[in-house]
């Protein structure tokens, strides 16, 4: 009996509050394993982004490369991915290892750093969006990777005109519900609004808790809604006394031992 196994490909943030972090910890409140492939290191804290680092190439690749050969990935995630040199790289390996997969397309962090490279963001929509089972933008990235403004059934529509299969635009900017567009269907899925300021790691909470319940096989509009409670009561939950900036958003971990299981 086995977890089903989910992967993070991002990148981390030392103050334990999103990126690899929050994805980990997202990925064990839905009762998978979860696993990393690291593509870089920021020195940060709840207030900043103090120093970005990229991991090289061959060892992003040497990372999935021991995932999938041995443990195998149901689902997969994205975050922060820093460059166009490792978009291609993730997407070249996945295009050969096809996985259900969530694409948060993280340009920017909260404190205002960027995360991706400007220039990569072609790139990002080139190669990766047409891997995409769902992508994730909040509407300022919906705007981006759709090219333009519009009302979000506009931007969704252009999203997955662009190699998405699917988009879920998230709520939260004072917008009481999330968009999911599959490409045929627009599904409002409501948020409940939750005042709270520890709110660091919202957007790898959301897109982690997606990827894992994707990876169970349940159904994107129910993992959508999984995603959108789940997120909600992180933020409820928030650890406001953590730093002087915003805080990180708590998951609610399983009590118990128990792990959903896998079926193969
Ligand atoms: O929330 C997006 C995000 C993803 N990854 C890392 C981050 C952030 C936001 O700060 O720092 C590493």
């Amino acid at each position: 009996m086995t977890s089903p196994r989910c992967l993070s490909i991002a990148t981390s943030d030392s103050g334990g509050g999103a990126g690899i972090q929050a994805d980990l910890k997202g990925f064990a409140a839905a009762g998978c394993h979860g696993m990393t492939a690291i593509v870089g290191v920021t020195a940060q804290n709840t207030t900043a982004i103090l120093a970005t680092y990229e991991l090289p190439v061959w060892i992003i690749t040497a990372q999935l490369e021991a995932v999938y050969d041995d443990i195998g990935v149901d689902a997969a995630k994205t975050g922060a991915l820093l460059s166009a040199e490792i978009i291609v790289a993730v997407a070249d390996f996945l295009r050969t290892h096809p996985t259900p997969l969530v694409v948060d397309p993280v340009l920017r962090a909260s404190t205002g750093r960027a995360l991706l490279d400007p220039a990569a963001v072609d790139v990002l929509i080139g190669s990766l969006l047409p891997l995409a089972t769902v992508v994730t933008p909040n509407l300022a990235e919906a705007r981006v990777l759709a090219g333009g403004d519009g009302d979000r059934h506009a931007l969704a529509e252009r999203i997955v005109a662009r190699g998405a299969r699917a988009v879920v635009i998230t709520g939260g900017d004072g917008v009481g519900s999330d968009l999911l567009f599959d490409g045929t269907e627009h599904v409002e899925i409501p948020i409940t609004w939750v005042e709270g300021t520890a709110t660091h790691g919202t957007g790898c909470t959301h897109s982690a808790t997606l990827a894992a319940e994707l990876g169970q096989g349940t159904p994107l509009a129910d993992a959508a809604r999984r995603a959108a409670a789940v997120t909600a009561a992180a933020i409820g939950n928030g650890l406001v006394e953590i730093g002087d900036g915003a805080g990180p958003v708590a998951v609610a971990q399983p009590s118990g031992a128990s792990q959903r299981v896998r079926t193969r």
